[in-house]
């Protein structure tokens, strides 16, 4: 019987930091084929690429200049279809990062209209107004900084923009917008793709009135009347009709923006025929002090647990489906954030992992966290690439903060410690590139790296090995129901899986102390040990010891 995506676990690539074989100093399609075989000896089935269209690169791909090309720095469109090829034959598949919020201003849309203004057939692809007594029409700010809106003075008008400036959005009101996309969609899907990562695709509706925002706190800043907005599950199912539906078993996660469960619900419960999975964010902003990104805070393990088991309960009872994930190219590394990297880096890596790929839902690695990749922790300000890391560190000196103390903040919060090169062996660059790395490899290398945990007998490697195995053959995990345990306890994130016959719990100690569980208190007896990143489990009658991030899947 063909898998169903429910146990399937996916990859997610950031080409530019992957592997490059050209000596161009960035990574490279041909590095991706390269090691299919890293890939599928971990276990995946399916490979999310970050942007790799044609771009200028000043939001690393997410600005497309053009949807129907390769960047070259990446590779041509032969490259990219032998690619899908081999992914295809090896048995897994690939899904394309899509998107249709916004296109670079480079995009030929774009500039038609700053060349031929108003009466350029392109003009409605784009959100454009007039200011208000030479203000911007609306007070919304950018997500990297600054107000959304930009002056044109050839047009005497302001376009949106609600990421950087170069970053244009479109305008999804205008059908023939929407036709474009749509066509391009289906132009990728016939290349052999298995689908799309949606961009920031709950953003596409805008309220029409543009209202203005109160501003008072960091999420007063216009998000309210362009999030979930009013025709956003219309373009969706659209979208779903003139795309994802003429292909069998098309694979769509949505990425959520400050979304709720009850949107979630909506977008994926089959029977709307929207999208199959949503990444939302509320669980990562745990370490957010008053929802401020740019501040440092330990995060708050309640809120947590709180938020998992909202989530987990709310999608189940609406038939919705989650994706699962600690990591992406937009959050600094989770071992660095929610475990302990320098104590216990086996340990709480491989208990973070647990906690996320034993849930309800599709799971999601992004690459080196299943070596334990760390932050980076770099030391000045030139070794930052990310431009919203740039406009922050601005930001946070303008507000008075002194180098050091910025410096200490993007350490912590900035995207580029996602980006740094896959830790690949101990060779000079750890392997990356020949040439100069476009930014500054880890540090640490020399002891975090693919070939020396492939030399382990146990490693994280090792470990996520068997919980992507354990998906696939488990139907508790991949199909079964979800059930809180210990929901006040400080110390332990528990949940139960029930497939008919099949129960597991799932114990995971967030914490560097051991912490007693009373068996009474999770309903257990006797019971199997399916994973433990542990070599034994104490325990006694009526107690089970969880050891420093001890994590333990167990069969009842
Ligand atoms: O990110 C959307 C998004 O809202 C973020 O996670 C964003 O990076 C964060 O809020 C900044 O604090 C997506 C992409 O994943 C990201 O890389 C792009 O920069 C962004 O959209 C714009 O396309």
């Amino acid at each position: 019987m063909e898998a169903t995506f429910k146990q399937k676990t996916v990859y997610q690539i950031y080409p530019k930091s992957f592997l490059d074989t050209t000596g161009t100093g960035l990574g490279d399609l041909g590095g991706i084929q390269q090691k299919l075989p890293y890939l599928q000896h971990l276990g995946i089935d399916i490979i999310w690429l970050t942007p790799i269209y044609l771009s200028p690169q000043r939001d690393n791909g997410y600005d497309i200049a053009n949807y129907y090309e390769i960047d070259p720095a990446f590779g041509s469109m032969s490259d990219f279809e032998a690619l899908v090829n081999e992914i295809n034959k090896r048995g897994m598949q690939l899904i394309m990062d899509m998107v249709v919020n916004h296109t670079s201003t480079d995009h030929a849309w774009f500039q038609d209209v700053l060349i031929r203004g108003k009466s350029s057939p392109y003009y409605q692809f784009y959100i454009w107004r007039d200011g208000i007594d030479g203000q911007p029409p609306t007070n919304w700010q950018s997500k990297f900084g600054g107000s959304a809106w930009e002056y044109v003075p050839a047009l005497d008008q302001y376009y949106l923009h609600l990421f950087d400036v170069t970053q244009a959005d479109l305008n999804w009101e205008y059908g023939p917008m929407r036709e474009a996309i749509y066509e391009m969609m289906r132009f990728w899907m016939d290349k052999g793709i298995a689908g799309f990562r949606l961009d920031v695709v709950n953003l596409l509706s805008k309220n029409q009135q543009f209202p203005n925002d109160t501003l008072v706190t960091p999420m007063d800043d216009g998000r309210k009347f362009y999030t979930d907005g009013p025709k956003i599950h219309e373009y969706l199912q659209a979208m779903n009709a003139a795309v994802f539906s003429h292909y069998p078993n098309t694979f769509s996660v949505g990425e959520m923006s400050s979304t709720t469960i009850e949107q979630c619900q909506r977008y994926t419960n089959p029977e709307n025929n929207e999208l199959l999975m949503t990444f939302n964010f509320h669980h990562l902003k745990v370490d957010y002090p008053n929802g401020a990104k740019w501040a440092i805070a330990p995060f708050d393990f309640q809120r947590l647990k709180q938020l998992f088991i909202q989530w987990q309960l709310g999608m189940q009872k609406e038939q919705g489906w989650n994706a699962l994930f600690w990591c992406n190219h937009d959050q600094p590394r989770a071992i660095s954030r929610f475990g302990n990297a320098k104590e216990y880096p086996y340990e709480s890596a491989t208990m973070l992992a647990t906690a996320i790929h034993c849930m309800q839902g599709t799971p999601y690695i992004y690459q080196g966290e299943e070596i334990g990749m760390t932050n980076a922790y770099f030391t000045s300000i030139d070794e930052y690439r990310d431009v919203e890391s740039l406009n922050a560190y601005a930001t946070l000196l303008a507000r008075g903060l002194t180098i050091n103390e910025a410096l200490v903040i993007l350490q912590e919060k900035s995207r580029d410690n996602a980006r740094t090169p896959m830790q690949w062996n101990t060779d000079e660059n750890a392997g990356f590139t020949k040439g100069v790395p476009w930014i500054s490899v880890n540090k640490n290398y020399k002891t975090v790296n693919v070939e020396y945990l492939l030399t382990q007998e146990q490693s994280i490697f090792t470990f996520y090995q068997q919980l992507i195995q354990l998906r696939k053959n488990n139907q508790a995990i991949s199909e079964g129901i979800y059930q809180p345990l210990l929901v006040d306890d400080s110390h332990v994130y528990g949940y139960k899986r029930i497939f008919n016959n099949e129960k597991l719990v799932v114990l995971c100690n967030f914490f560097a102390q051991s912490v007693e569980i009373e068996k009474r208190l999770i309903d257990i007896h006797a019971y199997d040990i399916s994973i433990n990143n542990y070599a034994s489990l104490e325990s006694t009658q009526t107690t089970i010891t969880l050891l420093p991030y001890q994590a333990v899947v167990l069969q009842c």
